[in-house]
């Protein structure tokens, strides 16, 4: 069972002992949660795909439980998104209806509301290990999103994986303030503490304050992005709180040395560091019980494999410095982009070996350190996965931008910002509320720099090199 921990028969009988979820000021017990989302999956069975507006609250975890236990595949999106993105998502899923939350514009869609006091204790056979779980819109280098199948089977292995990797048991409490739209926060920390039957505290924003308060609370496994953990160190005092929790995960970006060495200099806490994507889930950690080195993600998770390719082609041998493109295979990666068989193509081999579009170098002992990305074209901004491509086509759209170039210039708060170079007249800022408005805040660039011309080589493609070397 994918939720183990919400089998109705065990929670019936006795086994739900204390809350299970915390979130924006709600408790919910296991049998809160049964009850609730087995009410939610009465109405949204059958339905071919639902979309959730994933703000952290309990109606979404609802939401996402109810359709999980009736099998119909969900859709989480944005709660920060935009007019333009929306209705991409909302065409290219094929959603029936909006479940939980809706949002300011409907698109015309249909309303299931969720009900936290409403209960059913209807049983639900358990639908295949094949079934689509999730979609997830993730960001490519050019063009829209794309919505990433993720299965149930992939879910539940990645969990189990993490669970031997990190000593993960029902006796955790688990903390985060990420984003319910995303593998880390949504996957990871939401349905894998609801497989592993943890208690999981939602923290709201994840400010400093609010980690150390939730670890304060009794929080033992805290999972953050590498711009939550650098906030936590500036900040000394909550980095401090963080002292009794059992294990610190950082995630979704690489993570700083001196961020590192900050939470453990503060914590007593070396931080466990892991890698994966949306296609892949998580298949790199280093172990509670294992060496953590800093700027290193350490060793594939069990039953993960992978291969490094250098730029002749040939396999990169594993001396910890001859860098090549990371290739994985492992029980966890996705079933294909929907609706895109050719982009699925470019990223996935036919004997099952996924491209991550990274760069890395593993040493002897198999422990990998992830170098950069092959395209300067994905930014990673505050852990999200930003696509150049997706926001110079819609500031193009834009009637006061006549040429556009975006770029992820390195940031000491984000990892990397988004930054626009414009050729045109329109202003910074109405450009930048342009962005958030039609995609979603977190997409806006937060500088605009209004040029005369772009650099571009003989052949009038643009030299965003060039463009970086201006930080
Ligand atoms: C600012 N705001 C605006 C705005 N400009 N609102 C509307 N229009 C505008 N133009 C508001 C925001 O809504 C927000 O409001 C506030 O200003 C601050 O927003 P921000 O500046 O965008 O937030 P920031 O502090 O920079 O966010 C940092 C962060 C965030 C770390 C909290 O980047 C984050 O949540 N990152 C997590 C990403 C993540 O989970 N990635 C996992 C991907 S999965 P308000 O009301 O909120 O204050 C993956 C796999 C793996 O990668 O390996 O894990
Ligand atoms: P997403 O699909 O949003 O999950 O983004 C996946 C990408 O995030 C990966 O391909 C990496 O580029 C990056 N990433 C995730 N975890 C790490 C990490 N620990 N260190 C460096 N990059 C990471």
């Amino acid at each position: 069972m994918l939720l183990a921990s919400l089998n109705p028969a065990a929670v019936a009988a006795g086994a739900d002992i204390g809350d299970a979820v915390r979130i924006d000021g709600v408790t919910l017990s296991r049998s809160d949660l049964v009850g609730a989302a087995t009410s939610v999956a009465e109405r949204v069975a059958g339905a071919a795909t639902v979309a959730v507006l994933a703000r952290p609250t309990a109606a979404t975890v609802l939401a996402v439980v109810g359709a999980l236990i009736a099998g119909v595949p969900v859709v989480p999106v944005p709660a920060d998104v935009g007019a333009a993105e929306r209705r991409h998502i909302l065409i290219d899923s094929g959603a029936q209806a909006w479940l939980g939350e809706l949002p300011e514009d409907s698109a015309g869609l249909p309303h299931i509301p969720v009900r936290l006091h409403a209960r059913s204790w209807h049983r639900y056979a358990e639908p295949s290990p094949d079934a689509t779980a999730l979609i997830i819109y993730t960001s490519g280098t050019t063009g829209p999103p794309k919505g990433v199948l993720v299965s149930r089977r992939a879910i539940a292995a990645d969990i189990d994986m993490l669970a031997a990797a990190w000593q993960w048991t029902a006796e955790d409490t688990l903390v985060h303030g990420l984003p319910l739209y995303h593998v880390h926060g949504l996957v990871l920390g939401l349905l894998g503490s609801l497989r592993i039957g943890n208690r999981f505290i939602h923290t709201g924003k994840p400010s400093p304050q609010n980690y150390a308060q939730a670890v304060a609370d009794g929080g033992s496994l805290v999972f953050g992005v590498p711009t939550v953990w650098s906030r936590i160190v500036a900040d000394g005092d909550s980095a401090r709180a963080m002292a009794p929790a059992r294990l610190l995960v950082s995630g979704s970006a690489a993570l700083p040395v001196p961020v590192f060495d900050g939470l453990a200099d503060f914590s007593g806490h070396q931080p466990v560091e892991r890698y994966g994507s949306t296609e892949s889930l998580i298949t790199l950690s280093t172990l509670a019980s294992g060496e953590r080195r800093p700027g290193w993600v350490g060793l594939p998770l069990e039953g993960v494999v992978t291969k490094l390719i250098a730029e002749d082609g040939t396999a990169a041998p594993h001396d910890g410095e001859t860098i090549g493109a990371l290739h994985v295979q492992s029980p966890t990666l996705f079933d294909g982009y929907l609706n895109r068989p050719d982009a699925t193509a470019e990223v996935r081999s036919a004997d099952g070996w996924y491209h991550t579009g990274d760069v890395a170098v593993i040493d002897a002992a198999g422990m990998h350190r992830i170098v950069g990305r092959e395209s300067v074209d994905l930014i990673k901004s505050g852990g999200f996965r930003i696509g150049a491509g997706e926001i110079e086509t819609v500031l193009l759209a834009h009637p006061g931008v006549s040429e556009v170039a975006v770029v992820g210039a390195p940031d000491a708060d984000l990892g990397q910002r988004i930054v626009a170079f414009v050729v045109g007249d329109a202003s910074p800022e109405a450009l930048i509320e342009y962005v958030a408005q039609e995609l979603s805040v977190h997409k806006r660039p937060r500088e605009v720099r209004i040029v005369d011309a772009l650099p571009r080589n003989g052949m009038g493609k643009l030299l965003k090199k060039q463009l970086l070397q201006e930080f």
